[in-house]
């Protein structure tokens, strides 16, 4: 049986030291080992920003795409093999700007797939612009006066276009991050896990030291029910969405590709896909 080790390789990751992206890689490969993975079970598909590399840095199937588009690539790997575990994986840019449309659609479309979001609040490859999720008033390069845009709230957004599994923690607590992306894998539906990780580089405000003192972890909600919808977005909207914990989960709504024809027992990769050209005639045929 396979342990993290064996989801390592032997790419050195080029992040900054102290980036937090070194330990999502970490929980990444200790939750695939942990359930029971093998590296060939495990596929990762990232979008483009320092966190984007991170799919060079697993022993696994792995696909580097391109800037907000690693969850189609990633949603349609799914589809046509649905044996293999797919994470999708990125920044706050990758998936709330550039890529947010996309985000939305998988949230809602709900197929058996994990995505990890690497949320620094700022662009970090491109040397330290504001993001959708910077806070007002956030000052970098791109918004010297300050933000004057009211930062999006990933959470409540996946709560609104329907995912079925939402979770939100901190790089620095390793063992919470690696049961919450446990938990995520297993879960039969589209699972959102948003990963407070610190660029130590280019943003000097949201900080290790500031997420500890501003996130508030669901234990101290005693009793809490992530079933509960109603609850689970009051919860979020009087944090303004800085909490960590299984935020929210629906266990009954079944995965998308259990819905499509074709698709239920098999992949397209186990399927006969043999092309017939008597077939194709007729069909062309029909509208001749
Ligand atoms: C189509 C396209 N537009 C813009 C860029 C430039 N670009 C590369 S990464 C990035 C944002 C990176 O920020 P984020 O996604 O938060 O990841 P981080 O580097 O912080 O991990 C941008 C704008 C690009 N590579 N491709
Ligand atoms: S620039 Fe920021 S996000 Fe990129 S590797 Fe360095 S610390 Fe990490």
């Amino acid at each position: 049986m396979a342990t993290f080790k064996d989801f390592r390789n032997s790419v050195k990751p080029n992040w900054c030291p102290g980036c937090g992206d070194f330990s999502v890689q970490a929980a990444i490969q200790r939750a695939c080992a942990n359930i029971g993975l093998e590296p060939e079970q495990v596929a990762v598909i990232s979008g483009i920003g320092c966190s984007g590399r991170i799919s060079g840095y697993i022993n696994a199937y792995g696909l580097h795409g391109i800037h907000g588009r690693s969850l189609p690539i990633a949603q349609g790997l799914k589809m046509a093999n649905r044996e293999l575990t797919v994470i999708a994986s990125g920044g706050d840019g990758d998936g709330f700007a550039i890529g947010t449309s996309h985000t939305i659609h998988a949230m809602r479309r709900n197929i058996d797939m994990t995505y990890i979001v690497m949320d620094n609040q700022i662009y970090g490859l491109t040397k330290g612009q504001t993001s959708p999720v910077s806070e007002l008033g956030f000052v970098t390069k791109s918004t010297p006066k300050g933000s004057i845009e009211v930062p999006l709230s990933p959470l409540e957004l996946a709560m609104s276009a329907g995912a079925t599994f939402i979770a939100q923690t901190m790089s620095s607590d390793l063992k919470g991050m690696v049961s919450l992306i446990e938990q995520g894998l297993q879960h039969k539906g589209f699972s959102f896990i948003n990963v407070f990780s610190p660029c130590v580089t280019f943003n000097k405000i949201n900080t290790y030291d500031w997420y500890k003192e501003n996130v508030k972890d669901l234990s101290e909600y005693e009793g809490y029910d992530p079933q509960d919808r109603v609850n689970a977005m009051r919860v979020l909207m009087e944090n303004h969405g800085m909490i960590a914990g299984l935020i929210y989960q629906d266990t009954e709504r079944q995965s998308y590709e259990s819905h499509v024809k074709g698709f239920r027992e098999e992949g397209l990769v186990k399927q006969d896909l043999t092309f017939d050209p008597g077939r194709f005639r007729e069909l062309v045929g029909e509208f001749m």
